[in-house]
């Protein structure tokens, strides 16, 4: 060190620092976005984790054979300080034709084997098998039926958040845009729930850039291409829990807040968590009269907070988002206002446990309350929480990226967490909801 430079000094002195904060990192025991790591669940993550550990060996063996000759020659054959002085250099060769072909052909073959390790496992990934599980759904006019369900969920990729959808009809996802797709019987954002146990099949897609959808415990990363679906994309997780992910394309402005977390279930649970997703929000009856003048055009003044609420939903929310049994007989036109062309669907908003990308909490960790202090900031000053673009993009197009400011008062902002807070699961009627809860809080 001696014979540098003041400056130089520093700079050998900050990159040994970061160097060993980089190996520091790589320590971390609470890691969940780890590909290494012993969370892996599945076949598909177990399997790249096997395959980048042999290539990773094949790296190491390469790495040393080469700084090993590096050295050798260094040792060997470097001009010595008397070689200048009497001006002999060492013997100078050339052209080696063993050599030449010895050191093309090797690495080539290596790269060939790891190709066709590869491409097997390409195969695998992309391969789809069949195991439908036997779900009680409603059928829309107040009973249930029973369909054979091949788990498969249409994943859909916006700034900032991630839309999941589910179909139960027969419906063939793989072909088709999202955007001429039926409407979902579920559709949920930032949380996907699945049932544990089972390979699950994903259609990627997005609505506006390319995103990336990646839960690292359960397999690799998958492009989200506008106006395309991906081939299908396996995950499937082994023990309940929480798997989570992050958008890993570079979007725009809030990509690091586009999280998304993966909830796997027990059939049973799944099946509960189902149920509650297929109903809709239950409203006293006057508030139901209510809802069903306003939907038959009628002004009727609001009688109570609760309807208050719905008023202002109405008037200020419903261009963009849907709940249901609130925004019943309007048309939600996200795609006028928003590049991306969708919101998320509000009508189970308090059965998710994060929200704006898996950013915040629905509920206060310490505490399990439904989090009116953040959610009413969300409402208040959208941009607060997650920045945005909620200018026009240009003279003739007014469309957003993000939720804007809706300048609320303080009392509009109050009624509409407690409507919110109303789309929470009723008691009991969805269990695994406390360990969901405990499970997903961010700090
Ligand atoms: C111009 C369209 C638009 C309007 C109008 C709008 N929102 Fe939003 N809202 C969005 C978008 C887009 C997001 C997703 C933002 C993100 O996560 O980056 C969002 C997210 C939300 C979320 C978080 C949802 C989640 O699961 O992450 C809530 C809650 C919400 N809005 C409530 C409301 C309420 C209540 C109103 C009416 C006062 C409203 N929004 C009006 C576009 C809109
Ligand atoms: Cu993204």
């Amino acid at each position: 060190m001696n014979r540098l430079t003041p400056s130089t000094r520093k700079v050998v002195r900050f990159l040994a620092l970061l160097t060993a904060a980089f190996v520091l990192a790589a320590c971390a025991d609470n890691a969940p976005l780890d590909t290494r790591g012993d969370n892996l669940q599945g076949p598909e993550a177990r399997d790249i984790e096997s395959f980048l550990r042999w290539v990773l060996w094949i790296a190491y063996a390469v790495f040393f054979a080469v700084l090993g000759v590096t050295l050798y020659a260094w040792k060997n054959f470097r001009i010595k300080t008397e070689d200048y002085e009497d001006d002999e250099f060492p013997e100078q060769i050339s052209h080696n034709n063993t050599l030449e072909i010895a050191w093309t052909a090797a690495p080539a073959i290596l790269l060939a084997i790891i190709a066709i390790f590869t491409i097997g496992l390409h195969q695998s990934l992309n391969s789809n098998s069949e195991n439908p599980i036997t779900l009680d759904v409603a059928d829309g006019a107040g009973g249930a039926t029973t369909v054979e369900w091949e788990p498969e969920i249409v994943v859909v990729g916006q700034q900032w958040w991630w839309e999941y959808q589910y179909h139960f009809g027969d419906v063939d996802l793989v072909a088709q845009r999202v955007e001429t797709l039926p409407n979902a019987d579920i559709t949920t954002a930032t949380q996907m729930v699945i049932p544990v146990g089972m390979e699950i099949e994903l259609e990627i897609t997005s609505r506006d850039v390319i995103h990336s959808h990646w839960i690292p415990s359960l397999n690799g990363k998958r492009d989200a291409v506008p106006g395309r679906q991906s081939a299908p994309w396996k995950i499937q997780a082994d023990e309940p829990g929480v798997y989570f992910g992050q958008c890993t394309e570079f979007c725009g402005l809030s990509h690091s807040r586009m999280r998304m977390q993966v909830v796997a279930l027990p059939e049973a649970e799944f099946q509960e968590w189902v149920t509650a997703q297929m109903q809709g929000l239950e409203l006293s009856p006057e508030t139901a009269a209510y809802v069903a003048e306003l939907e038959a055009g009628a002004t009727v003044p609001p009688a109570n907070a609760e309807q208050r609420a719905i008023d202002t939903f109405r008037t200020k929310c419903a261009s963009c988002h849907v709940l249901d049994g609130v925004t019943d007989g309007i048309v939600a036109r996200p795609e006028e206002q928003l590049v991306s062309g969708a919101a998320p669907n509000l009508t189970h908003f308090a059965t998710r446990t994060t929200f704006a990308g898996g950013i915040r909490n629905v509920y206060e960790t310490d505490t399990g309350e439904f989090n009116r202090n953040d959610i009413a900031q969300w409402l208040r000053d959208p941009a607060s929480i997650k920045a945005n673009f909620t200018e026009p993009v240009s003279e003739t197009d007014s469309r957003l990226r993000g939720m804007p400011n809706l300048g609320l008062t303080t009392e509009e902002v109050d009624d509409l967490v407690s409507l919110l807070e109303m789309t929470a699961p009723q008691e009991g009627e969805f269990e695994m909801f406390e360990f969901i809860i405990e499970e997903t809080g961010v700090e």
